[in-house]
C-alpha cells in the first residue's frame, strides 16, 4: 500500500513509539498504522500503576494490555532494556513521567522524575549513536521549558542580535519541566556532537477524548482528571460532569498554549513525515490556541450551558508558585508552514469531552481532584 504526502518520498516508514500505552502514544500508534507505516510500540506500563497509586483511574475505561495487544501489539519493558534500534526511520519518544505536581511532591518523586526522564533520554541517545545514527528522534518536550518570560518566545533559538542562533533561555516551573530542559540540552548536544537528527517538540497542553481511530470501547485512550495526571481542560470537563466546582488556581491569569489530542497527532505525523537533515536539531513549538485559566473556566461554563448543564467555578489558593499575570506570546510557525491549521472552537471541543464523560460520571473519584501537593 502506497501513501505519499508532501515533502516525504518513502511509501512507508518504520517507526518505533516509546510510551505507546499512554494518552498520546496509543492513539498515535493507531494513526501511524492507519497511514500505512510499520509501527512498533514499547511501554513499561508504569503510568497505569502511578495513576492507581494516587487513588485515581482513567475516567473513560481503557482496555487491559492483553486486549490492547490484540488491536496493536505493544512490547513491554523498561527503556533501559531497549536494545534493538536498527532499521527504524523514526523513533518517537513519549516515554516520560509527564506530571509537574507529581514531581513536586517531595524529594523522592522529584528525583524519580528527573532520573527516569533524563536517564531514559540519555540511554536512547547512546543507543541511537551506536545502532542507528540516521534515525529521526521525535522527542516530546514541553512549552513549559520556556516558562513565562516577559518577551516573546521563539521556536527554540534566539532570532536576532549578537546571541542569534543560541538556544533560547529556559526557566522551567517544576522539576518535571526541568527534566525536559535537561533532555533538550542532551539532544542538542547529541546532534551537534554525534550528528544525530531530532525534532524537539515543545508541546502545549493537550486535551480531548476523540481521534478518528478511537472508534470502539476497546480502543479508547486514557483520560486522567486527578490532581497529578489530569491537565487543566480535561480536569475542568471531569469536574463539570462530576458536579464539583472548577478548580481555578489563584488569580487564573496563567496563560498557556493548548491543542486537542487530534491536533497533537496531526502535528507529530507532520514532524515524522518531514524529517530534519542529518545532524540537524530543530525545535517545533506545538500548540493551536492560547487561553488563560479564567477564560477556560468561562468556556466550560458556556459548553455546559449548551448541553443543558451548569458548571460553577471556585478560585482556590494556588498550590503552585507561578506567575498569575504575565506576558505570553510564543511563536508557532514551523508546523503552520508544514500545513498545520488549528480549525476548532474551544467550547465545541469541550462539549465533545463532556458528552464522552457523562456515561462515566460515577466513575470519577471526587476525592482525587482537589490539589494537596504544593510548590511551597
Ligand atoms: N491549573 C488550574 N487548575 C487546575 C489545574 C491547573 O488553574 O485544576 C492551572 C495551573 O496552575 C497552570 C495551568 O493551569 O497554571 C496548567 O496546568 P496543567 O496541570 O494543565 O499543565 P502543566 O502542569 O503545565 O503540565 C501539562 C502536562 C505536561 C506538559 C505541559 C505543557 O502535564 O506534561 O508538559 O502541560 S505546558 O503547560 O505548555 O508546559
Amino acid at each position: 500500500m502506497g501513501v505519499k504526502r508532501q515533502g516525504w518520498e518513502k511509501t512507508t516508514m518504520k517507526i518505533l513509539v516509546l510510551g505507546a500505552d499512554g494518552y498520546i502514544g496509543w492513539p498515535l500508534c493507531l494513526r501511524l498504522e492507519s497511514l500505512g507505516h510499520e509501527v512498533h510500540g514499547f511501554d513499561n506500563y508504569v503510568r497505569r500503576l502511578r495513576v492507581k497509586e494516587v487513588g485515581s483511574n482513567s475516567a473513560i475505561p481503557i482496555a487491559e494490555p492483553d486486549i490492547r495487544n490484540n488491536i496493536f501489539e505493544i512490547r513491554s519493558g523498561s527503556l533501559k532494556y531497549l536494545y534493538e534500534l536498527d532499521g527504524y526511520d523514526a523513533i518517537v519518544h513519549l516515554a516520560e513521567q509527564p506530571s509537574a505536581p507529581y514531581s513536586m511532591q517531595n524529594v523522592r518523586f522529584a528525583c524519580e522524575t528527573v532520573n527516569q526522564n533524563v536517564m531514559g533520554t540519555m540511554n536512547l541517545l547512546y543507543l541511537m549513536k551506536e545502532q542507528n545514527p540516521d534515525a529521526h528522534l521525535v522527542k516530546l518536550g514541553t512549552m513549559g521549558e520556556y516558562g513565562t518570560p516577559s518577551c516573546d518566545i521563539p521556536e527554540g533559538f534566539i532570532e536576532d542580535g549578537p546571541m542569534k542562533g543560541l538556544p533560547f533561555p529556559k526557566q522551567a516551573g517544576s522539576f518535571y519541566h526541568l527534566s525536559k530542559v535537561f533532555d533538550t540540552q542532551c539532544i542538542e548536544f547529541a546532534c551537534r556532537t554525534w550528528g544525530l537528527r531530532s525534532t524537539d517538540i515543545m508541546q502545549g497542553i493537550v486535551f480531548g477524548t476523540r481521534t478518528k481511530e478511537l472508534n470502539h470501547p476497546d480502543k479508547m485512550t486514557r483520560f486522567d482528571y486527578d490532581q497529578y495526571f489530569g491537565t487543566v481542560i480535561n480536569r475542568f470537563c471531569a469536574q463539570a460532569v462530576a458536579e464539583v466546582p472548577l478548580t481555578v488556581y489563584g488569580g487564573g491569569g496563567q496563560t498557556r498554549g493548548f491543542l486537542p489530542l487530534k491536533d497533537s497527532l496531526e502535528c507529530l505525523v507532520l514532524a515524522i513525515e518531514n524529517p530534519p537533515a542529518h545532524g540537524e536539531y530543530r525545535v517545533f513549538n506545538q500548540f493551536g490556541k492560547i487561553y488563560s485559566v479564567t477564560a477556560l473556566a468561562a468556556y466550560i461554563e458556556r459548553a455546559c450551558r449548551n448541553l443543558g448543564m451548569m458548571a460553577r467555578t471556585k478560585a482556590i489558593d494556588n498550590p503552585r508558585i507561578e506567575a498569575e499575570m504575565h506576558h505570553y506570546e510564543p511563536r508557532c510557525e514551523k508546523l503552520r508552514m508544514l500545513g498545520y491549521n488549528p480549525n476548532w472552537e474551544i467550547w465545541e471541543e469541550m462539549e465533545a469531552i463532556i458528552e464522552d464523560l457523562i456515561p462515566y460520571k460515577y466513575h470519577i473519584n471526587k476525592k482525587v481532584i482537589y490539589p494537596t501537593t504544593t510548590w511551597k
